[in-house]
């Protein structure tokens, strides 16, 4: 099976994070391609990465990068693809990513999650996916209908004990 998704880091170093993305594409049985480029290290293997992309056949790109985070943006720039931004704390918290990521100007779009939230890069990737596929949108209702089980089991339990026993037995 083709790869549908693409996952790049600006340095092997956001592999931390980014495993979180590959483990949840991984659960819903996703192929994708992983591989590290950054946007100032190595400029042309960034460019040729979002412009190959369509004809690799994929159908998302996610990009991580921290501090001065262009790596999404450069993948933007050269893609009609969807491109998710995931913002590395790399300096400052990650709030320099966060925004090199996130405020890209008008008609150049980065979708960007949460600062090292790659899980949600991942899950977003699948729900694009998802509008084209009933399969991969099945099992995302599913992993909804699971987390909330698990959210209202812990309701209840509290509920039942207080929040001193609650606590005592986490
Ligand atoms: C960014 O600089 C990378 O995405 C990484 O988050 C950060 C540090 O890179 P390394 O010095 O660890 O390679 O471009």
């Amino acid at each position: 099976m083709k790869p549908l998704i693409g996952i790049i880091m600006g340095s092997d170093s956001d592999l931390k994070v980014m495993q979180e993305t590959a483990k949840v594409l991984g659960e819903f049985g996703v192929e994708f391609e992983i591989t590290v480029c950054s946007a100032h290290r190595t400029p042309e293997r960034a460019h040729e990465f979002a412009a190959g992309a369509i004809s690799r056949g994929l159908k998302v790109i996610i990009a991580s990068a921290g501090g001065a985070a262009h790596l999404a943006g450069v993948m933007a720039a050269n893609t009609t693809l969807p491109v998710i931004g995931v913002p590395i704390d790399w300096k400052l918290n990650g709030l320099d990513a966060l925004l090199s990521t996130a405020q890209m100007p008008p008609g150049v779009p980065v979708a960007t999650v949460g600062i090292d939230n790659g899980k949600n890069a991942g899950l977003l990737a699948l729900q694009i996916l998802g509008t084209a596929d009933p399969d991969i949108a099945n099992k995302l209702a599913r992993y909804k209908t699971t987390m909330a089980d698990s959210v209202n089991k812990k309701a209840e339990k509290l509920e039942k004990e207080g929040y001193k026993k609650y606590l005592e037995n986490k």
